[in-house]
């Protein structure tokens, strides 16, 4: 049935959404004369429960969006913004693409080639199957994926031995939830649904953030906090939790490392001395740390925002360490999630296949991108981008412009739009929509794996990631067998894995027989060993002060980068998913405009009001942003929302504001950490 949805012009399909979001929904494609007219979410779905978010349920208007790329392009003016490009035949495309890598590789190596990618698509073969193998097999250099969570996950870890949290639907018993430095609403939408039912029955709802935003205002308490101190905050809620004996030792004993020396570190953390970091008030800190030591189940949703900071890895660490303090990983709902991927890890080696590769390669962080293309010796001549559009989403654009720019760097770029990073290819190719692929899902956020099968036929002449790597492999002689694999096979490979038993009742057929998505079968947490050095939950981490950080959690501030009035919070927004929809009208319309959110006295003393242009920047350049005052965000914050295309004319790229420091951990990006000045644009 399933195999032939393509054919039928007619009727309702199910899918899975594509997007890089913890919700993972379940979705039902509407189809009328061959094309998707509406998409709905899965009413079946235990988790999506027939709900999904504004920008999927106007993702038509990106499917079938006219600017969407048909065709390979080449480019025939300069690089960068003029874009002149013209068609040309996929043999052209792939016979251009492979006679300059072989030339490369045979006069510099195969490091001179840089595959850069992400999540555009979360489809494991497309993302992170055919396209490592390729890219093993030739032996470029290899990307370091730490442009989105890698801080917090490793910091995590160190407490919880991997990617392991709370089931998300049995977040419904919890009677205090904390949403930590997320934007749920956007971001999340199910686990607010789900807070909403816990809500019902007697849960109180707390938003940490630096910014008031539609998840602040969704709480029962908002605590607004300084940029950068959540991790000092977190063990203050330890001094008193400690001090007041509200902790459970039966717990902290059985199950934990450390609890004794946690219990001597905390005592600096007086509340005091927290409120004088975090700017959160004595009282608030009592308050807090009382309905915490009270409440069971308490669950804390730990979010992507905390750890885009210089200390982000740490802060993550340090959160992690609270449940255990009241031993709440033992009452159903309770606990935290940072990220579940844990579970559900499928069978990389199979999927990646590493041994393709004959001998080690440098490693790039993505972060570094521009630096990458601006000062590496021996340097990158060749990048190949794909699911990702990183002129406009990695940190300190204008060197990564800089980078693209070089006219001896010959750049590929894979996608659906032309993108900015598009603008600087010499070939673009077009990429078909996951609604025209086969792929596996996995969500990082509940426990349900998914299966997508083609719904319709790919658009004009375009290729799925996996269909154009087994192309470049065939062009480039490459007759391994796993480079020719149908994706059915890599699928199997992948969801086969003796090493997780979660999956064992998950295939490619168990898969389709269940209409496209099973939940894994997971034990509770703590019924066994966990995966950190001493298998308990480790407060204090022999590991971390191995690799030379301080082995108790632990409060570092924010790097000072200058002495610029502001910290600038470039976040995303609720219509975009990081850059994608933003070159969709409709989503844009959605939108608005990109603005700059400031505290009333802030603007007061630069002469601001409400709608005026402001003029923002540093060292590293500027953008343009409609201000918008009021009492969201603190005195010497400012909070963008969104990854905005450039129009000509406007200058919106908050990224040429961020730093490209790295994180304390996990190589991880610093967006949030950079300091900016304000003032009123003067134009002419
Ligand atoms: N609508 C929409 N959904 C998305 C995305 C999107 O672009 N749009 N992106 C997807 C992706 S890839 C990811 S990684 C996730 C990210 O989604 P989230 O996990 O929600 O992370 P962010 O939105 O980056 O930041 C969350 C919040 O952190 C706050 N914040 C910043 N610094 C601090 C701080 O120091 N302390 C505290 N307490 N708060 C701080 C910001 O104000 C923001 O409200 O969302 C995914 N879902
Ligand atoms: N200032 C600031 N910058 C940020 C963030 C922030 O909060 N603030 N968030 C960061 C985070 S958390 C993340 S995850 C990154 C995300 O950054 P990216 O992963 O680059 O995400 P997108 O901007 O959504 O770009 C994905 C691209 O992949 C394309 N695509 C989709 N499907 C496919 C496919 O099947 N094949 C191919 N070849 N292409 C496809 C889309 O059209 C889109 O252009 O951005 C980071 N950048
Ligand atoms: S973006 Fe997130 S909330 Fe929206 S449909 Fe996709 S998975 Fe669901
Ligand atoms: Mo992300």
């Amino acid at each position: 049935m399933r195999t032939s949805m393509i054919e039928q012009q007619q009727g309702i399909f199910p899918a899975v959404c594509p997007l890089d979001c913890p919700d993972q929904c379940g979705l039902l494609l509407h189809k009328e004369q061959g094309k998707i007219v509406k998409i709905e979410g899965d009413p079946n779905h235990p988790v999506t429960q027939g709900a999904i978010c504004n920008k999927v349920r106007n993702m038509t208007a990106r499917l079938y969006d006219e600017k969407r790329l048909q065709y390979p392009l080449k480019r025939v003016g300069p690089k960068g913004e003029e874009s002149r490009f013209e068609r040309i035949s996929w043999e052209e495309a792939l016979d251009t693409i492979t006679s300059r890598w072989k030339a490369l590789i045979a006069e510099k190596g195969a490091e001179a080639i840089l595959p850069y990618s992400f999540y555009g698509n979360m489809g494991r073969i497309g993302t992170e199957g055919m396209d490592r193998r390729f890219f093993h097999r030739m032996g470029a250099s290899r990307l370091m994926y730490a442009i989105c969570e890698s801080a917090g996950t490793e910091g995590y870890k160190y407490t919880m031995g991997g990617s392991y949290g709370t089931d998300p639907e049995d977040t419904v018993h919890a009677k205090l939830i904390i949403m930590w430095g997320i934007n749920a609403v956007s971001t999340n939408m199910h686990q607010v649904m789900l807070a909403e039912k816990a809500r019902k029955n007697g849960a109180q709802i707390i938003v940490i953030d630096a910014h008031k935003n539609q998840t602040g205002r969704w709480a029962d308490w908002f605590i607004p906090i300084l940029p950068g101190t959540d991790a000092a905050l977190a063990l203050g809620l330890m001094h008193i939790l400690f001090a007041e004996n509200r902790t459970d030792r039966a717990f902290l004993e059985q199950y934990t490392v450390g609890h004794e020396e946690l219990r001597e570190h905390v005592k600096p953390y007086d509340p005091a001395s927290v409120s004088a970091i975090t700017g959160v008030p004595v009282e608030d800190i009592y308050r807090l740390a009382r309905l915490y030591g009270q409440t069971s189940p308490s669950f804390i949703r730990i979010g992507n925002g905390i750890q885009h900071h210089d200390n982000g890895g740490m802060c993550v660490r340090t959160i992690a360490c609270l449940p255990a303090l009241t031993g709440q990983w033992l009452h159903q709902g309770g606990g935290a999630i940072k990220g579940n991927g844990g579970y559900l890890e499928h069978n990389i080696a199979a999927l990646q296949r590493p041994d393709l590769r004959a001998k080690d390669a440098r490693l790039i962080n993505m972060n570094l991108l521009g630096s990458a293309l601006l000062e590496l010796d021996p340097p990158i001549h060749a990048l190949y981008v794909y699911n990702s559009n990183p002129a406009l989403v990695a940190p300190h654009a204008n060197k990564v412009q800089e980078g693209l720019l070089r006219e001896d760097l010959f750049t590929v770029v894979h996608d659906l739009f032309l993108t900015e990073t598009a603008k600087y290819a010499d070939i673009v190719l077009p990429a078909t929509s996951s609604f025209e692929n086969t792929d596996f899902y996995r969500s990082y956020w509940h426990h349900y794996v998914h299966l997508q099968q083609p719904v319709i036929s790919p658009y004009g002449e375009s290729k799925s990631n996996v269909d154009v790597f087994r192309l470049l492999a065939e062009k480039m002689g490459y007759d391994d067998e796993a480079l020719r694999d149908t994706d059915e096979a890599m699928i199997q490979q992948a969801l086969d894995h003796p090493g997780n038993p979660a999956l064992s009742d998950i295939s490619y057929v168990t898969l389709l027989e269940n209409n496209g998505f099973m939940k894994a079968n997971i034990h509770p947490l703590l019924s066994g060993k966990l995966r950190t050095p001493s298998g308990k939950i480790e407060l204090f981490s022999a590991d971390m002060a191995s690799k030379g950080y301080p082995a108790l959690p632990t409060y570092i501030p924010l790097v000072e980068e200058s002495d610029l009035p502001f910290r600038f919070i470039p976040a995303p927004n609720h219509n975009f998913l990081n850059s994608t929809f933003a070159h969709n009208e409709k989503h844009v319309r959605m939108e608005k405009t990109p603005k700059l959110h400031m505290h009333e006295d802030d603007a007061a003393v630069l002469g601001l009001v409400n709608g005026d242009v402001a003029r923002v920047w540093n060292e590293r350049g500027e953008c343009e942003l409609v201000v918008v005052t009021g009492q969201d965000v603190r005195r010497g914050v400012v909070v963008s929302q969104g990854l905005w295309a450039d129009t000509p004319g406007s200058k919106t790229r908050v990224n040429v504001l961020t730093p490209d420091r790295v994180a304390d951990m996990g190589g991880g990006a610093t967006f949030f950490s950079g300091r900016v000045g304000v003032e009123k644009l003067q134009r002419g």
